[in-house]
């Protein structure tokens, strides 16, 4: 499923985006939560996706191009307390537009961290997501800094805070690779393609 991802384009303004059609699947998260280091163990490659030190810094959508039938969009982290309210704006904008117009979009990925309690930013962007029919799949990410029995602890109490049930999310680690193929494989069925984990 991801045996060729390329970057494609950083897209400031809808204008921008691809026309071709691709089914995509974007990625939300708070800024710093993993979601570049989720892409990039999703898609087996060590540093496509840019791991920032410098959390808040991307303010466009990052285009992947998989296997050549479907986009992975790596959308600005939200939630930096040291962005300007004016770029805050600026991704809402943006962020809403795309979420809400585009056609092709199939799924957004919501990364949250496994190890917080309910934050108010990622339970109003489910919400709005579940308000507009758009398909969502929750990811607990950092499982591999909490035992087990904590990681599975604390996923139930996030499971009610998003009001979902254990088969709506995964539980995920970028360091161990924990839920990486039942990611791809929820992914799969989203797009319709096959996938390592199937028989071929
Ligand atoms: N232990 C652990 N650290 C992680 C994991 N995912 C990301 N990180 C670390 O969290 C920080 C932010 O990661 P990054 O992928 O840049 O987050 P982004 O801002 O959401 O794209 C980095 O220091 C990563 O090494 C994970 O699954 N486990
Ligand atoms: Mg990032």
């Amino acid at each position: 499923m991801f045996s060729q991802v390329e970057f494609v384009i950083s897209a400031h303004a809808m204008a921008q985006l691809p026309d071709n059609g691709l089914a995509e699947i974007a990625f939300a998260g708070r800024s710093n939560v993993g979601k570049s280091s989720l892409i990039n163990c999703l898609i087996g490659r060590k540093s496509l996706v840019k791991v920032s030190a410098r959390p808040g810094k991307t303010q466009s959508l990052n285009y992947f191009l998989a296997d050549n039938s479907f986009y992975l969009v790596d959308l600005p982290g939200y939630g930096y307390a040291k962005v300007p309210q004016q770029m805050k704006a600026q991704w809402q904008t943006l962020i809403t537009t795309y979420l809400e117009k585009r056609g092709t979009l199939r799924c957004v990925v919501v990364i949250v961290d496994l190890r917080h309690e309910l934050k108010v930013l990622d339970a109003d962007l489910v919400n709005w997501l579940r308000s507009q029919d758009i398909p969502m799949l929750l990811v607990y990410t950092k499982a591999d800094k909490l035992s087990r029995n904590k990681a599975i602890q604390q996923a139930k109490i996030l499971d009610q805070g998003f009001l979902i049930s254990a088969t709506d999310r995964v539980l995920f680690s970028a360091l161990s690779g924990q839920g990486r193929d039942e990611l791809e494989g929820k992914l799969a069925t989203l797009l319709d393609v096959k996938h390592a984990a199937q028989d071929s």
